[in-house]
């Protein structure tokens, strides 16, 4: 028996705001898992401090199926992101925790790695085509396989993807939701020249993605998968808001492009239709949000048998405990895709000193034992939590639009 003797909540700010669990066993051993809800940051690390952190002390930390289902079945009320947030922490913090006490990289706990590396794809972005395409050769240089490009918008004013920094994008840039302006026959116009001057200009030997972040309806989502069917993207990504599973039937009787969805899912049940009826290519559910490395597992295990391949979502938000988790993951699972990759700042970084190492477009967990990353808690009180919030959309005539 582990058994857990304290866990506590560290919520800090070194550039943006995460929230992370500590957990330490009797016999000192410990381990962190990220519960960052970005722009609801509080709402889980209160869940966690009031509400489960009471229930774990005294438990094996070693049981950590029967904690996630303790944690799932017990709370009554089910799913949702602050909840499923919230046991992926823990979950994750157990898992570390294993590692540690086997002295073994989480990875070798998870039946071992099945590839070199897990490929990753970096943010070409700008705020036209010439700019976007300028960065996306950048990345090409650095040996990056695959690369997502987002550029302005003609005639709109700010959207989704475009950053004032190379390379990191974080959303989340005000104390208050700022509101933007969306048009989606003005990004409709947009898309096709961005890929067709990509192509030109990066050949066909690197994989280009594009995340169109829940902005057009299903009809609008086949059209644009079908006029960027020249260019082969490796995927267009949350094409349309995914409460209603069955919208997705409509793009795929029109496009062969492949789609990917579920950076916002927290359980299986988000994707069991999606995945079932082979009406995506990819499932973005991530380790953070998505209940954990227990749940992922199961997401992914399911997936498999529906020929969907993984592409967990990897935005600055998540956190390196996030990202470490996510390749040890990423490297065992057989039905991998690609990972996203958004480099964190310096400041982060030094407050979370990891193993993992980017090389030639891969990815790769490092050999540490458990996660492989650490917090360092006197560095992170030095950033204090911030209130941020990502923003809002209207369209052109002021109606509340998806974000
Ligand atoms: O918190 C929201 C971000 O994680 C999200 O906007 C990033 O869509 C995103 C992506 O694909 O990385
Ligand atoms: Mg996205």
């Amino acid at each position: 028996m582990l058994e857990i003797a304290a866990a506590k909540v560290v919520v800090c700010c070194p550039g943006r705001n995460f929230v992370t669990l500590k957990i330490e066993t009797k016999d000192g051993l410990t381990g962190l898992g990220d519960a960052t809800l970005n722009g609801r940051e509080l709402a889980v690390a209160s869940y966690l401090t009031d509400h489960v952190i009471p229930c774990l002390i005294g438990r094996d930390a070693h049981r950590i199926e029967d904690i996630w289902q303790f944690l799932y079945r017990g709370a009554y009320w089910r799913r949702g992101p602050v909840t499923m947030s919230a046991i992926a922490a823990v979950d994750v913090a157990l898992w570390d925790i294993k590692g540690k006490a086997a002295n073994l990289p989480l990875y070798q706990l998870l039946g071992g790695a099945c590839r070199e590396g897990a490929m990753v794809y970096g943010h070409a972005n700008g705020r036209d085509v010439d700019e976007t395409i300028a960065n996306a050769l950048r990345y090409k240089a650095q040996g990056y396989k695959a690369i997502r490009l987002q550029a302005g918008v003609p005639g709109l004013a700010s959207t989704y993807g475009v950053s004032k920094d190379r390379y990191f994008y974080e959303p989340a840039d005000a104390d208050l939701p700022t509101e933007n302006v969306w048009s989606s026959e003005k990004y409709l116009r947009s898309v096709p020249p961005l890929f067709e001057k990509a192509r030109e200009a990066l050949g066909w030997d690197v994989h280009l993605l594009h995340d169109i972040h829940h902005r057009l309806t299903p009809i609008e989502a086949g059209r644009l998968g079908k006029d960027l069917e020249p260019y082969r993207p490796f995927w267009l990504e949350d094409a349309t808001p995914a409460e209603n599973q069955a919208n997705f039937r409509l793009i795929r009787q029109h496009t062969t492009t492949p789609l990917a969805v579920g950076e916002i899912f927290n359980s299986i049940w988000d994707c069991k239709q999606l995945i079932e009826e082979q009406l995506i290519d990819y499932i973005r559910a991530t380790v953070v949000h998505a209940g954990g490395i227990t749940h992922l597992r199961r997401i992914a295990s399911f997936a498999d048998l529906h020929n969907v391949r993984t592409g967990c979502h990897g935005a600055t938000d998540l956190s390196p405990v996030t990202m470490a988790a996510a390749l040890h993951f990423d490297l065992s699972v057989p039905n991998f895709g690609v990972q996203e990759y958004m480099r964190h700042t310096a400041e982060t970084d030094a407050v979370f000193p990891h193993a993992y190492r980017f090389a030639d477009g891969l990815m790769h967990p490092g050999e540490a034992p458990g996660l492989g990353v650490e917090l360092d808690e006197a560095l992170a009180a030095t950033f204090p939590y911030q209130r941020a919030y990502l923003p809002v959309n209207r369209l052109e005539d002021g109606t509340l639009y998806n974000w």
